[in-house]
């Protein structure tokens, strides 16, 4: 049939950047209100902070993190920690929701089996912004990392494998999903400072959930 030549074709809401890169517009806009209440359940246990980096330089973007490991930074580098350096205890568990959106969207991007153990979750106020960077402090490449986004748009900058590559400017909106794999997973990438603005449900702020395979 005619039909089988397209079955595996993404649909028309699935943008691919590069081979393993994805965009899902919207796919998580008919779970925002059970993300949102996921979000202040764990941030009410392990608050929002400025990390420190490396060098020294206090983070724009404020930070917190779900499930078994989460990623943490200080004087002494990146890395991921079982423990919440603020608090002594554990980070709070996965919310449901967030692992099965995860799951879900990976899935869409042909992924299966997608069951991260850390959740980063990034604050943006207006004006803040993630430098370029590879994420690489995850032991395993082959599988993907998922990023959502809520509240005030961004534009990503997606890059090469090299620093200097030229990179793409990605508008990306509220409930949009990101999966990056396969070829994609170490490449480049940035978030642009947050331009003023409000958004209906999370007023002058942007949140990212980044979900990644640790170990
Ligand atoms: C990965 N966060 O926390 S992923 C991060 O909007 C981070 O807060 C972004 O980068 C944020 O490390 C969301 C954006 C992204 C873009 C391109 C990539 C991640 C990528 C290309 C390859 C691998
Ligand atoms: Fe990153």
């Amino acid at each position: 049939m005619i039909d089988d030549l397209f079955a595996d074709s993404p649909p028309d809401w699935c943008e691919v950047l590069a081979p393993g890169a994805m965009v899902l517009r919207g796919f998580a806009l008919p779970r925002v209100p059970d993300l949102l209440q996921a979000i202040d359940a764990v941030t009410a246990d392990a608050p929002f902070r400025h990390l420190i980096t490396p060098g020294g330089q206090r983070m724009s973007v404020a930070m917190s993190n779900a499930g078994a490991l989460g990623w943490v930074s200080d004087r002494r580098g990146y890395r991921y920690d079982a423990i919440d350096p603020d608090s002594g205890r554990r980070w709070p568990a996965m919310p449901r929701a967030f692992a099965q959106l995860a799951l879900d969207a990976a899935g869409e991007a042909g992924f299966d089996g997608f069951t991260p153990e850390a959740c980063l979750i990034n604050r943006y106020a207006i004006g803040a912004r993630l430098s370029l960077h590879q994420d690489k402090d995850e032991l395993d490449y082959d599988h993907p990392i998922v990023s959502v986004s809520l509240g005030l748009p961004a534009v990503f900058l997606f890059g090469g494998f090299e620093r200097s590559d030229k990179q793409a400017r990605v508008p990306i909106a509220h409930g949009d999903v990101v999966v990056w794999g396969g070829p994609s997973r170490l490449r480049y990438h940035g978030v642009l400072p947050i331009k003023p603005g409000s958004h209906p449900l999370l007023g002058e702020q942007r949140i990212n959930l980044t979900f990644r395979k640790v170990r």
